[in-house]
């Protein structure tokens, strides 16, 4: 049995977790001044104009990462969870994610590929803006340099991850509480699904073909470089301070 303290802990951590994805999935869903998107989802808004991120990102690949892929997960999401029983379509996408497992089988895939998809571009949009060769701010920049041995090799091992990623998939900086890592995913998995399920993403790059490919070809390394000009250090303050809040 819980003791009252554990009780109040596991209450409180409940509500620390629900506090967190939220905030980059406002406009994801059909009712935009939403907490907590449902189905139907919709695509989440950019947030800004196609060619806010260039040189770095030309405006044509944001248009179409955004208005298409992004889309095309929302659509086919939305389609899955139409043959869904109504217990399924109520939960959140972060509550589908993290129980993937009580998915219907006969959806289950779909629901992993196009959700993830979903919440990994609500994040990626929040995280991308220009930043003037800013470097990591607050308690996230001291945590990086105690747990990296600095900025620059924070970057470094980053972008050893970003590279290393075979195929399509993500790498990502995320927390668990306090503690950071680095990780990469496949395809459109995402960090808060298995294998712990509490993983908040901090700063995350798609290294998707399709996130790169109309102006930097094959050349993933030099769009990775560029990425460092697009980290939103302070949306990457705020979610490291929620997920600081849950340890
Ligand atoms: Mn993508």
């Amino acid at each position: 049995m819980m003791t009252r303290r554990e009780a109040i802990k596991a209450v409180a951590l409940t509500a620390g977790a629900l506090a967190v994805t939220p905030s980059f999935l406002k406009g994801a869903t059909a009712d935009s001044s939403a907490s907590n998107a449902v189905y139907p989802f919709k695509v989440p808004e950019l947030g800004y104009p196609y060619d806010a991120l260039e040189p770095y990102i030309d405006a044509q690949t944001m248009q179409i990462h955004h208005d298409k892929h992004n889309a095309a997960y929302v659509e086919n999401l939305n389609k899955a969870l139409a043959q869904a029983p109504e217990s399924i379509q109520k939960k959140s996408l972060e509550d589908l994610l993290l129980n993937l497992d009580k998915i219907p089988e006969n959806i289950r895939t779909a629901v992993r590929n196009n959700g993830g998809g979903q919440y990994n571009h609500a994040f990626f949009w929040k995280i991308l803006k220009k930043n003037d060769a800013g470097q990591p701010i607050g308690d996230l920049s001291k945590s990086i340099d105690a747990t990296f041995g600095g900025y620059p090799a924070f970057q470094a091992k980053f972008s050893e991850a970003a590279m290393k990623v075979f195929g399509s998939g993500w790498a990502w900086l995320v927390a668990d509480g306090k503690n950071l890592a680095i990780t990469t995913r496949p395809n459109q998995d995402c960090p808060i699904s298995k294998p712990d399920g509490k993983e908040i993403p901090i700063v995350g790059i798609d290294v998707w073909e399709h996130a790169y490919y109309l102006k930097y070809q094959n050349r993933r390394a030099e769009y990775v470089k560029a990425f460092w000009n697009l980290v939103n250090w302070d949306y990457a303050a705020e979610q490291y301070a929620a997920a600081s809040k849950q340890a």
